[in-house]
């Protein structure tokens, strides 16, 4: 593979940081591990730049770490169309693109859709979806947990960095001091807190402030962070604030660059993530950790969150499966109107925290389990079987 195979992956920031999350971390991987010339086409630079920070808002175009980053304008310029086209998440093409495209009959045209566990999801990964004017094909590719899904992200070597950071010290003793803090002892639970609001939020900070082991919950600056500060009596709270109230102790951190929130995952104990590519990320860091899945208005976030439970509880006793499932559903139970009450996700935490043994070993074993489904390496391998991409070579996976 050279750097004559092009792509061209579409981007349409709708809010939060999932839909460029992914992207981002696609373009890099295509462009870095794949040798694919990738163009990122974004219509958001602001959201974009706080995942990459040397990006500059004002350049339309710009090189960011391998990948040609394009400000993605409504007056959309001619440009020649990508052997791969990647569409993220259904977001429109332009017009004047999709006719270049038809005219070209080249390339594989790919909709990345959202991640699910549900069922139905095996029965749409791969489908067609012809135009309904052009000659031309769109194709969907369902992220997933199962051999029958276009599988995760997942970065060459990210498994085998994780082992070595968490088995090395002075690793581990130099993130803390990039985040302005010491070491934090042996005994002390370590917690990342990425979320949306959240009205349980109290119960588990009461649960924390009042147990008998140190805690030190790391807030991540977001949507969650007015209700850390309000608990704490502080309606300013912002990056670099620290509080603390019985055996609690919080710090509020910057957001990162993508490549660094990692360690912040590896770093901790338990981790609290939210939305989609943050709940991946999770997953490879091998440790417990919530979800707080992102809420539509039909609820139908709910039978996604419990296809996942479905899938990642199969093989946890009754105790520690009824641990995830309340704290789980505490958790998600309570947007910023819910129902979870303060008591319901305190409870929900102690069980959930006498489970952490058995769901330490039960997360090494389930990053283990997903290793071998790689999205990137499926999306070539799915443009060579459609017959669109021949130059594609696919390497071997190494993790
Ligand atoms: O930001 P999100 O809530 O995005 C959501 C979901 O993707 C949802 O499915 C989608 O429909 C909606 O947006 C529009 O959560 P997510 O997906 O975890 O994305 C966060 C990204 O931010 C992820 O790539 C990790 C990254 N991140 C950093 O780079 N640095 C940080 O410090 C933190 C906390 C996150």
């Amino acid at each position: 593979m050279n750097k004559h195979t092009t792509c061209d992956i579409f981007c349409n920031v709708i809010d939060n940081y999932g839909d460029i999350g992914v992207s981002w971390r696609l373009a890099r991987q295509l462009a870095n591990e794949n040798s694919l010339a990738v163009r990122l086409w974004v219509d958001d630079l602001g959201s974009f730049a706080r995942l990459c920070p040397e990006a500059d808002v004002t350049s339309k175009v710009q090189q960011c770490r391998g990948v040609e980053v394009c400000l993605w304008i409504k007056n959309f310029p001619e440009v020649q169309p990508a052997d791969l086209v990647i569409e993220a998440f259904g977001c429109a093409l332009p017009e004047s693109y999709v006719v270049a495209m038809a005219a070209q009959q080249k390339s594989a045209w790919i909709n990345l859709e959202y991640l699910s566990a549900e069922d139905w999801v095996h029965g749409c990964h791969g489908l067609p979806s012809p135009h309904s004017r052009l000659p031309l094909t769109k194709y969907f590719f369902f992220p997933g947990f199962t051999k029958q899904t276009g599988g995760l992200l997942l970065e060459r070597g990210l498994l085998a960095r994780r082992d070595t950071f968490q088995n090395d010290v002075a690793q581990q003793r130099g993130f803390w001091q990039s985040i302005g803090m010491e070491m934090p002892s042996a005994e002390t639970l370590k917690i990342s807190l990425f979320g949306y609001e959240n009205t349980a939020l109290r119960g588990l900070l009461d649960a924390w402030s009042g147990g008998s082991q140190p805690m030190l919950c790391l807030v991540p600056e977001g949507r969650i962070l007015p209700q850390v500060g309000q608990y704490f009596g502080d309606a300013a709270s912002r990056v670099g604030k620290a509080y603390s109230q019985g055996n609690l102790q919080v710090r509020v951190l910057p957001f990162v660059e993508q490549e660094r929130y990692d360690e912040l995952l590896w770093a901790c104990d338990v981790n609290f993530v939210r939305g989609e590519d943050s709940c991946v990320r999770a997953q490879w860091a091998g440790k417990p950790f919530v979800w707080q899945i992102y809420p539509q208005h039909d609820a139908v976030h709910w039978q996604k969150l419990q296809a996942f439970l479905n899938l990642y509880e199969a093989s946890l006793s009754t105790a520690a499966r009824q641990a995830v499932q309340g704290l789980w559903q505490a958790w998600n139970n309570a947007g910023a109107d819910g129902e979870t009450t303060s008591t319901d996700s305190g409870q929900a935490w102690s069980a959930f925290a006498a489970a952490r043994d058995e769901l330490n070993r039960h997360a090494q074993n389930w990053g283990q389990q997903l290793v071998k489904n790689n999205l990137a390496l499926n999306l070539l391998d799915f443009c060579q079987k459609i017959g669109k991409i021949r130059a594609f070579k696919i390497e071997g996976q190494q993790t």
